[in-house]
């Protein structure tokens, strides 16, 4: 079948048929509802993310990045890095920001996206509930190396000997 125009030109002016007039109704309200509803999603299901944000140039975000990937390396990778190593059921606060421009920070496949900007430090305070290998990809379209913007989170079960002291200590 291919597309026609329509027969009558001036087709706008024809009375809406009454089964569209219902669904844009259906689809109006329910949009109102939705919009009313963000609020209490603010509150509810626990699926926003913290405000928290700084200003920071993004000469010394790289130099903040540096440093911590120096103090705390154990091992290395070929991929986007750092590539965090995470125990579960422990709280961290990721710090994510950008040197260039925008880019988007997607971790998969739990599906949580940040939109990341250059000169603002997002902190992210996130507590692993599964252990495994996350993926991050950037999902805002940043240039020629988008493609390869893939980076990971591994999420590991507690170290044994600190589950070992806290079963000893009964907790
Ligand atoms: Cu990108």
């Amino acid at each position: 079948m291919s597309v026609t125009p329509p027969a009558k030109r001036i087709w706008w002016n024809e009375p809406i048929e009454k089964v569209e007039l219902i669904w844009i109704v259906i689809a109006f309200l329910w949009g109102l509802f939705m919009f009313g509803f963000m609020i209490a999603w603010h509150f509810i299901g626990q699926q926003n993310l913290n405000r928290e944000a700084y200003r920071i140039a993004p000469s010394n975000y790289e130099a903040k990045v540096e440093a911590f990937a120096s103090k705390h390396k154990v091992r290395e990778e070929k991929q986007w890095w750092p590539i965090l190593e995470l125990e579960k059921g422990k709280s961290y606060r990721l710090h994510i920001s950008s040197l260039d421009w925008q880019h988007g920070f997607s971790l998969q496949p739990v599906n949580i996206n940040i939109q990341v900007h250059p000169g603002y430090e997002h902190v992210i305070t996130l507590t692993p509930t599964e252990s495994g290998e996350f993926g991050i990809i950037c999902n805002e379209f940043c240039g020629i190396g988008h493609h390869q913007m893939a980076g990971k989170i591994y999420v590991t079960e507690q170290k044994r000997a600190e589950a070992g002291a806290r079963l000893a200590e009964g907790r």
